[in-house]
């Protein structure tokens, strides 16, 4: 080749790359994954996403995606204002990003390819930088998408719980434990009933007329079960002593359901929701966690025995979601009882009295949810007002606003309806009124209609979507953008 030739050549490959790049930087949904080169100095937390296996039980030993070597990751505990880095190292063949769930931080760390967030990209770093607020239970976990590969994204063991400091008082307890829900090895199915779901038995307001009742396509299921990494049965239990009170901060770290559980012979005094302390701390039977909620939670240990604590659904919990609460010299076989019928309410917990919201909205966006069933072998696709994914200008918030969401569930499965960056106070679920309950995750139930407010109050792009990955994947997301 001759010399000019090349540089011809040179040139024009040249100008294809930055082109490519220029088009990346206009386009939020394609950032280029740059290569960070190891910086000067060191970050305060190091992220490793590697491969990792997880011993649910002597005779379950499952190949995942882990972070530093485990699934779930390090527990992280950061101060609220307290700028923090974390280097975030990729040891996989795919790209890679980390979501901050439930943090107040701008779209460029958010770890969300549609808000523009860049990759860490395959066998790269990259470092995230900000500053954690507000204080509480938050979490993290792999945003990438992942469609027809159940070995991707929310999928894998990529998740681990984020507690931000200062904690909202719990009282005197003597005892704190992090425990995630989670199912492995999930596979498509195309019978799958969701019967941990109690909202189906709630008032329906958004229930259509006429029905579509065309075949379902493909969901996705799970056999095998853990809270943590432990199988129920096959970890430590819970080691108490009769008069403790046990501080628990739950987390569903699902990909693929919401998910109902108890604790035989005792009550869970909610505390917080989302990690957001709540206006009327209540005691229940049953919390129904959906997918990226999570519920921090005093249990007074009153009651000597060995109890299960873990899935209403007893299919689901002899597949391994739940664990052992044992007493102090008690020698009798776990025992486990179906807790009372009462279906999840998170009005419950909200401000006394017909105490109104915090602030008026300026504005009210209503958007209709749908699923499009694909038939057989195929995927079903979700819509958000007649729509699919992406869709331009339709959420536009003013900075300063204060804005209504009327989420309208036209499907027959409850939904965790996740707004990133901003906090969400619920207003109405089903046509009863509540204030002053925050959320970042909110559970709209099957046929059920769900309101909350929020303020325009952190400017950069951010995505409103289902925290089911595949819902997500298929369409049932928007991105807010502001003025
Ligand atoms: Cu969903």
């Amino acid at each position: 080749m001759q010399r000019r030739h090349f540089i011809q050549l040179g040139s024009l490959a040249l100008a294809q790359t930055a082109a490519a790049r220029l088009a990346a930087s206009q386009m939020p949904g394609m950032a280029a994954a740059q290569p960070q080169a190891p910086p000067a100095t060191k970050a305060d937390i190091t992220l490793r996403i590697e491969p990792v296996t997880v011993e649910l039980s002597p005779d379950r030993i499952l190949s995942t995606i882990g972070y530093n070597g485990t699934s779930p990751g390090p527990i992280l505990r950061m101060k609220e204002g307290k700028p923090i880095s974390v280097d975030v190292i990729n040891d996989t063949d795919t790209p890679e990003l980390v979501h901050w769930h439930g943090l107040l931080i701008p779209s460029d760390v958010d770890g969300v390819e549609e808000e523009g967030t860049p990759f860490v990209p395959p066998r790269g770093r990259r470092r995230y930088s900000f500053t954690p607020k507000p204080f509480g239970s938050r979490w993290y976990h792999s945003h990438a998408m992942a469609f027809a590969d159940l070995h991707k994204g929310a999928y894998t063991g990529q998740f681990g719980f984020i507690y931000i400091d200062p904690a909202a008082d719990p009282g005197r307890y003597d005892q704190e434990h992090f425990l995630a829900l989670r199912d492995w090895e999930p596979f498509f199915t195309s019978s799958m009933v969701d019967d941990d779901d109690d909202t189906r038995h709630g008032p329906q307001p958004e229930k259509p007329a006429v029905l579509n009742t065309d075949p379902n396509g493909l969901e996705v299921g799970s056999m095998t079960y853990s809270i943590n990494d432990k199988s129920l049965g096959a970890g430590e239990p819970l080691r108490v002593k009769a008069g403790q009170r046990v501080l628990l901060h739950l987390l569903n770290a699902s990909a693929i359901e919401n998910r109902r559980i108890a604790l035989t012979g005792h009550k869970f005094l909610i505390l917080a929701l989302d990690g957001n302390p709540v206006p009327t701390p209540q005691a229940v039977e049953a919390i129904l966690l959906g997918a990226g909620e999570r519920v921090d939670a005093i249990v007074e240990m009153n009651n000597p025995g060995i109890w299960i604590m873990g899935a209403t659904n007893e299919k689901v919990r002899s597949f391994g979601l739940g664990l052992i609460v044992e007493y102090e010299n008690q020698h009798t076989q776990p025992k486990w009882v179906d807790p009372s019928k009462d279906p999840w309410d998170y009005t419950i917990f909200g401000a006394q009295g017909a105490t109104p919201p915090s602030r008026t909205p300026d504005h009210t966006f209503d958007m209709a949810f749908e699923k499009i069933p694909a038939g057989a072998n195929k995927f079903n696709t979700f819509l958000v007002n007649g729509k699919p994914y992406p869709r331009e200008n339709e959420f536009v918030l003013k900075q300063g606003a204060r804005y209504r969401l009327i989420m309208r569930n036209r499907t027959d499965d409850a939904h965790p309806l996740h707004l990133h960056r901003h906090q969400l106070e619920l207003v109405d679920m089903n046509g009863v009124k509540t204030s002053g309950i925050i959320k970042d995750t909110v559970v709209v139930p099957f046929f059920g209609r769900a309101t909350v407010d929020f303020t325009a109050d952190q400017p950069g792009l951010s995505l409103f979507h289902c925290h089911i990955q595949q819902h997500m994947d298929y369409g049932f997301k928007a991105l807010f953008r502001y003025a």
